[in-house]
């Protein structure tokens, strides 16, 4: 029996037309739409595709479609409509243009880990940039807080970002400590959750709704650089909202081919301010005379963790360019 579809001429009446989000990556050139939390797997209309429009890049995850159910098979269905994007969050890749990871959200969620594998500020840091290229409101989730003997990991990191105006949660999956805010602050949005491979991302998703099943790692494994998590999709929560999951990014780097090395100092909060301030107007804040940024750095007033984080990134950004 073929599978029967609504005609390529169609014409759906707007009444017809519903309101649906991107979930995931099609498969034999459908893709799965959520709606109140049901899944539709449609084609595309064939008229979207016009000439130049490359088939692959057209339709991301998370993006807001109009579509309407086959009146015979309402489980499949066509996209009709693209609605613009409000974002895009990217990761660089040196030489090409930049992969989608996933768009359109309200948030990302920026996963570290107390230990296992051990805390970077650094990577964070990129991570942070990550998001403010794309312009996605951050949450700093400081994951394996039970491992914390000393229990002051949280209130060190809270004590560098909170200041610049970032939220930082922590959590525990194992205790359960900090899930419920988690929870809230995932409720009836579209939420991205990224950070390094072993963070806990998957498990934290899993302990929140355990229909989720999504693959987590032994600690043992992290070490050779296998990522779990291979592809993001959006997972509808029990308590409304989406939220994707993605691959912890170890290995790859995901700046460089992101932002010229010039511009990182605006992705910094600190810096921001000493863009065009320092003796010399184009200064890298590295070793000119006359620096704002440095002398604020000697003063104190700038996390000794972030300007190395702007250093280490800038000398990288250069090197790629
Ligand atoms: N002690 C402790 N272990 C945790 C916690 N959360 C996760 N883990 C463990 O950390 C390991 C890695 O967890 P995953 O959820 O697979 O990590 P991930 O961030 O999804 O990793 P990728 O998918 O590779 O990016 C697993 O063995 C989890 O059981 C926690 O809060 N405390
Ligand atoms: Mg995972
Ligand atoms: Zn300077």
């Amino acid at each position: 029996m073929s599978r029967r579809r609504p005609s390529e001429e169609y014409e759906p009446s707007p009444r017809e037309l519903l309101d649906g989000l991107v979930v995931g990556s099609p498969r034999g050139g459908e893709y799965p739409v959520g709606a109140a939390g049901e899944i539709t797997l449609c084609r595309l209309r064939k008229r979207l595709m016009t000439a130049g429009v490359d088939r692959l890049q057209y339709l991301a995850t998370g993006d807001r479609v109009r579509f309407f159910r086959s009146p015979e098979e309402p489980e499949r269905g066509r996209i009709d409509e693209v609605l613009p994007r409000t974002s895009e969050l990217s990761r660089g890749r040196p030489g090409k243009p930049p992969q989608l990871i996933v768009v359109n959200l309200d948030q990302v969620l920026i996963v570290a880990a107390v230990a296992e594998p051990d805390l970077s500020l650094h990577r964070l840091d990129r991570f942070l940039i990550l998001a403010d290229c794309a312009e996605i409101e951050p949450l700093i989730i400081l994951n394996k807080l039970d491992l914390d003997d000393d229990g002051t990991a949280l209130a060190e990191l809270a004590a560098i970002y909170e200041p610049l105006g970032y939220r930082v949660l922590g959590t525990s999956a194992e205790t359960g400590e900090g899930l419920a805010e988690l929870q809230a602050a995932l409720t009836g949005r579209v939420s991205a959750v990224v950070g390094v491979s072993g963070a806990g991302k998957s498990t934290l998703l899993n302990t929140l709704d355990p229909s989720f099943e999504l693959a987590t790692q032994e600690v043992m494994d992290i070490g050779k650089g296998r990522h779990t998590t291979t592809a993001s999709s959006l997972l509808p929560l029990a308590c409304g909202g989406w939220v994707a999951d993605t691959p912890g990014i170890k290995t790859v780097s995901p700046l460089p081919g992101l932002i010229p090395a010039d511009e990182l100092a605006e992705h910094f909060v600190e810096l921001e301010p000493f863009v065009g301030a320092c003796q010399f107007n184009n200064c890298t804040h590295r070793a000119e005379p006359g620096c704002q940024a440095r002398a604020a750095l000697a003063a104190g007033e700038i996390a000794a963790s972030r300007f190395d984080s702007y250093l280490r990134l800038f000398e990288e950004l250069r090197a790629a360019e």
